[in-house]
């Protein structure tokens, strides 16, 4: 016959087996497990000056910091740059922009033997104001992890690449600048008009997926451990892959391979950063 007791004591248990089952979360107060990312955005090489991009139907809201973090894989990439996620109000261009960038020459870093590999560069925007950084774990043709981190606190600003933070100094943008609401999101392209003013050469070449922004920084931990593939991570605060409406032009959506392998069979290897 079940008492008080009996029931406690099921309960407790219940709770320590739950716990055992549970996949692996960076925090308990992220409760949202198993978001593999599932969907891919597929962006063609095109000519014209209008496709192929994602046009949200939604806008941001003022953001002091933002985090903006997504898988990728380019299969060209512009010395023009190549952007991924750009933000424009009527009279404000590049209010919030992110892309990669091919360094054209070559490339010398501050300490060490000249780099031969060809080298990239990740790039944030904020007011129209631009950060560059060498990252060089970056590679075309492969899915990378991408982070761009900002905030309006000295206007510091961090780019990631695969959990990896890029070594060398950013510039410091928007100092204590508040970037404003009611604009215009597109992904795939990079807006020199509101919803448009599109360049060919400007525009992202290859696969995103995933593509979530937060409004606050997220730590270096939380980076690396996304970029893990876990699947056990916060979503965007401010933007959910495919979960705000949108308008898609000349883009294919297809299942994706990004942590198709489960990591948990897969230990994680830092990118050899410094060859
Ligand atoms: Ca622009």
């Amino acid at each position: 016959m079940f008492c008080f007791r009996h029931i406690l004591f099921a309960a407790v248990i219940a709770v320590l087996s739950f716990g055992k089952v549970r996949p692996y979360c960076y925090k308990s107060e992220y409760p949202s497990c198993n978001l593999k990312p599932s969907i891919q955005a597929y962006f063609s090489e095109s000519t014209s000056y209008s496709a192929p991009h994602l046009l949200l139907e939604g806008t941001l809201p003022p953001l002091r910091h933002f985090t903006l973090c997504t898988w990728a894989k380019a299969w060209k990439v512009s010395d023009h740059g190549s952007f991924i996620f750009s933000y424009n109000l009527p009279q404000i261009d590049n209010e919030l922009l992110v892309g990669v960038y091919k360094v054209s020459s070559p490339y010398n870093p501050p300490y060490g033997p000249p780099y031969a590999k060809q080298v990239y560069e990740l790039s944030i925007h904020v007011y129209n104001q631009q950060s560059r950084v060498v990252c060089r774990n970056f590679v075309v043709g492969q899915w990378h992890h991408l982070c761009y981190v900002w905030t309006n606190v000295l206007g510091r600003n961090e780019m990631y690449v695969d959990g990896i933070r890029c070594v060398e100094s950013t510039t410091k943008i928007a100092v204590s600048y508040i970037i404003q609401t009611a604009g215009t999101c597109v992904i795939g392209q990079e807006q020199d008009a509101v919803g448009g003013g599109f360049d060919p050469k400007e525009a992202w070449i290859g696969e995103i997926a995933d593509l979530h922004i937060w409004n606050e920084p997220l730590l270096p931990s939380q980076i690396q451990y996304m970029s893990r593939c876990n699947f056990c991570y916060p979503r965007g605060t401010v933007f959910n892959w495919l979960r705000e409406p949108l308008i898609a032009k000349e883009v294919i959506f297809s299942a994706t391979d990004v942590c198709a392998i489960d990591i948990q069979a897969q230990p994680f290897q830092e990118p050899d950063q410094y060859d």
